[in-house]
């Protein structure tokens, strides 16, 4: 593991704890992970790991804390009796595990200071994120006195997926969807062998609030098949890496499993043999990974295979897998990204949008309780905007996980800057039953993203991509977070030295790059509008005569999807109050998804008084303005991040303009010789 790029955690970020005394107290894997972070923090440093009453850093398990620590979070006369502010329970949740029945306490932890002593208590894995808590406070930690604070996650799993193959696939390669190098984990049809690499990647993902990995690809191919089965020592080499950091591994299996590995006639999921395999298969799993964490299923997806071959249904297809994991305490992700990718494109009444809801919405409080349906945000794929899937607010007796793509694959392929936790944000603080109602984080158990991370050296490709990392973590344990407030972290965690004369121009890139990204490319909800198969840079109609379901139908008049219930395909009707409402009327539709779910005329006046036209137009020659104008800004920093980061950044940035040109002059053009409409402020367009 050479000249891998620290990401937020530089020894630089340890300074605070490592040039202090601390106390490192309790048993168990986890609590020895973090006393070897505090002593090489101190032997760096020049702190010291101490037992005794002098410590500045007391970071222990509850029943290891010394009274005088005690007495630090929970008060001097609590101080001998253990009893917690507000609570009997050290570490209330109320909520338990639906499988074992057991309290789910052990990523809490409480955080207090007073009388020149910081006290971190916390179970399991809940130390070591109250040590990357301490570690993001810094000297803040040791300054002022503060009360006992309790910290828990609000996302139970916050799980990576990794769309790595085993075998370098023909077509998709190492990675799919990858733009950050080779994988992590896989090389050339075999374990990659770094296992400092992937314990590292583990080190960076507990930091910033990850607890699940799933190491192979959704889509299964033949190699990667193995990995449940004779390849398993491979998934379980992974594991043993990750375990330290509190990370469980997770597998994608194909639902043919028992065919193609098992030698059986049928993957029928009410076949006997084929439970018998999976419960042998499991069993075996479990041996060698007692912690493992469960199946991930692309099913009848995309031409993968699934249970609609045996005339079965999804809960039927995810009951099978979640019967073999449930003596273990395992999950199935099921994955709802279910759809015909042969659609006719003449046909106009198939909405990709709907086939979500349509398949699952129907089997609500059918799948087992550790079935985890996995929903992509968005009812079509990733784009830029879409509105949150209607999935979400549809299944009240299911369990839920949000699916979040940090990889950028619709959004610039990390050759372009675009800070996604503004999106994230706006997505898990939607509430589909109308303000004041719940929230989409309120009702989704589990966050879940496509990780954008490889064995480039920067991780993510380009070096700002790992802040999109980041806030992905720290947004699934605290969907409240503020997208500034998350950057700002990244960015003073990243770069401690210059933090204080990188913060505003840093913030000035990328707070807003998403909704730049936004203007230059596919306008007001509508999506695609890419190349094919790469799904970089623009190609107006390139998708619009595919079997793909992504279709924009612009013609001379007008531009957009009819998912209307009075004239289209009626798939504002699988919303709730108000959203059916609001999202049916192209008069109270929100103009940035207005073309999801309408088809209107190019002199449609938006609700910011332009025509549709003409916010084309705008939105175009803004977006590229904006991004000419972020090389300046990066060419001042020179000097304050690493020159070959710098060098790096500045080469990616000139790709960004490049494309984001190519993008206003295809889209303006487009729309100038299909409308006839003069840009009215007589700017060129071709
Ligand atoms: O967006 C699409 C991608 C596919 C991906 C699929 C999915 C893994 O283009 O590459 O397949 O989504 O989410 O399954």
């Amino acid at each position: 593991m050479t000249d891998v790029h620290p990401a937020w955690l530089p020894p630089e970020a340890f300074r605070a704890i490592g040039s202090r005394r601390v106390l490192v107290h309790g048993d168990g894997p986890l609590a020895g992970t973090v006393r070897d972070e505090v002593a090489r923090a101190c032997a760096r440093f020049g702190g010291s790991l101490c037992d005794g009453g002098e410590a500045d850093l007391v970071l222990a398990t509850s029943d290891h804390l010394p009274a005088h620590a005690r007495a630090v979070l929970y008060g001097e006369e609590a101080g001998e009796t253990g009893a917690a502010p507000g609570g009997d329970e050290a570490f209330p949740t109320g909520r338990r595990d639906r499988m074992t029945g057991t309290p789910d306490g052990d990523e809490n932890f409480l955080v207090g200071r007073r009388g020149g002593v910081t006290v971190v208590a916390g179970e399991g894995a809940g130390l070591l994120y109250g040590l990357f808590h301490v570690v993001r406070l810094g000297e803040r930690a040791f300054g002022a006195d503060f009360p006992a604070e309790r910290h828990r996650p609000a996302m139970r799993r916050r799980m990576l997926d990794h769309w790595d193959n085993v075998d370098v696939h023909p077509v998709m390669g190492q990675v799919e969807r990858g733009y950050a190098g080779g994988s992590i984990f896989w090389a050339d049809g075999g374990p990659r062998g770094d296992l400092d690499r992937v314990r590292a990647y583990g080190r960076l993902l507990a930091a910033a609030g990850v607890n699940a990995v799933a190491v192979n690809n959704v889509n299964v191919h033949a190699t990667e098949a193995r990995l449940l089965t004779d390849r398993l020592g491979d998934v379980a080499a992974l594991a043993g890496a990750l375990r330290p950091y509190g990370i469980r591994v997770h597998l994608s299996v194909t639902f043919a499993a028992p065919v193609v590995l098992g030698g059986l006639s049928t993957a029928d999921p009410l076949d006997e043999d084929v439970r018998a395999w999976w419960a042998g298969a499991t069993a075996r799993v479990y041996e060698a990974i007692p912690d493992f964490g469960g199946y991930l299923v692309k099913a009848d997806s995309e031409g993968q295979p699934g249970p609609f071959a045996y005339g079965r249904s999804h809960a039927d297809g995810a009951n099978l897998l979640a019967g073999a994991l449930a003596p273990y305490g395992g999950v199935v992700h099921w994955r709802a990204f279910v759809y015909d990718h042969r659609q006719d494109w003449r046909d106009r009444s198939t909405d990709r949008a709907r086939a979500a809801y349509d398949h699952f919405a129907p089997l609500d409080g059918e799948f087992a309780g550790n079935a985890i349906l996995q929903v992509k945000h968005g009812p079509i794929d990733f784009q830029v905007r879409e509105p949150v899937s209607p999935v979400i607010a549809a299944m009240p007796r299911t369990r839920l996980a949000v699916e979040l793509q940090v990889t950028q694959e619709y959004t610039g392929q990390q050759r372009h800057v675009c800070y996604l936790a503004p999106m994230w944000r706006e997505v898990l603080g939607f509430e589909p039953w109308g303000p004041g109602g719940r929230t989409v984080a309120g009702v989704a158990g589990e966050l879940v993203a496509v990780s954008n991370a490889g064995d480039d050296p920067y991780w993510t490709g380009h070096p700002l991509a790992q802040a999109n990392l980041y806030a992905f973590g720290r947004l699934a344990w605290d969907p409240g977070l503020g997208p500034a407030e998350i950057l700002d972290e990244w960015i003073g965690l990243t770069f401690p030295d210059t933090a204080d004369r990188l913060r505003e121009p840093l913030h000035a890139i990328m707070n807003g790059s998403w909704e730049t990204y936004e203007r230059y490319t596919a306008p007001l909800g509508v999506g695609f509008m890419v190349r094919p198969g790469h799904h970089y840079g623009p190609d107006v109609d390139g998708y619009e005569y595919t079997p793909w379901g992504t279709y924009h139908f612009a013609d001379r008049d007008g531009v957009g999807v009819d998912r209307t219930r009075a004239t289209g395909t009626g798939c504002t009707g699988q919303y709730p109050e108000p959203w059916s409402e609001v999202y049916e009327s192209a008069e109270r539709c929100p103009d940035e998804l207005l073309l999801f779910f309408h088809h209107v005329p190019y002199g449609h006046v938006l609700h910011s008084g332009k025509t549709v036209i003409q916010h084309i137009y705008d939105t175009h020659f803004a977006g590229a303005e904006e991004v000419a104008e972020l090389r300046p800004v990066w060419d001042g920093l020179v000097g304050l991040v690493d020159p070959a980061l710098h060098a790096r950044v500045r080469e990616l940035l000139d790709e960004q303009l490049r494309s984001a040109r190519e993008w206003r002059d295809q889209i303006n053009t487009y729309f100038f010789r299909k409308s006839g409409v003069p840009d009215a402020h007589g700017r060129r367009i071709h």
